[in-house]
């Protein structure tokens, strides 16, 4: 499985360190929603779904945590630690967050609207979802 991470490079100077993020540029895609999660309590694990379109970068702004890639064949696990750093997750992978640090502030720029049709919450429907897709 390719994990496909980006680097955002930040245009620091002494006053601080700033990130842009402009679509088709630094994020791979037109942005239709950005949304981001934060107090996030000890041990939880969101996520534990997959998407049937849609297409995903995850920066962790503040703190970190830890996601889980799963194409049905293959499982990841990522680290995002760092503010200027993305990972990119595509429609037909099951994700997992967890391990945050408390504090944590988690955002997602997403290629298309909120549509809860769009996801996949088991993950049997999963399996047969991305088996169906390679036939
Ligand atoms: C994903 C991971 C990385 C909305 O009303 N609009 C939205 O745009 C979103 C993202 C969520 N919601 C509502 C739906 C639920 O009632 O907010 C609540 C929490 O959503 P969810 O349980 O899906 O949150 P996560 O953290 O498990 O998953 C989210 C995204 O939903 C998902 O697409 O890939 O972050």
């Amino acid at each position: 499985m390719q994990v496909i991470k980006y680097v955002f490079q930040p245009h620091g100077d002494e006053r601080a360190q700033l990130v842009v993020f402009e679509e088709q540029k630094d994020i791979p895609f037109a942005i239709k929603r950005v949304y981001f999660m934060y107090d996030t309590a000890q041990g939880v694990v969101r996520g534990k779904h997959a998407h049937k379109n849609l297409e995903q970068i995850l920066v962790c702004i503040h703190g970190s945590c830890k996601v889980l890639l799963d194409n049905g064949k293959e499982r990841k696990i990522v680290p995002l630690e760092k503010p200027y750093e993305g990972l990119y997750v595509a429609n037909d992978m099951w994700r997992e967050m967890f391990d945050f640090a408390p504090g944590t502030v988690l955002m997602v720029f997403a290629s298309e609207y909120y549509d809860e049709t769009d996801y996949i919450r088991n993950y049997d429907e999963f399996l047969k979802f991305v088996e169906e897709k390679a036939k």
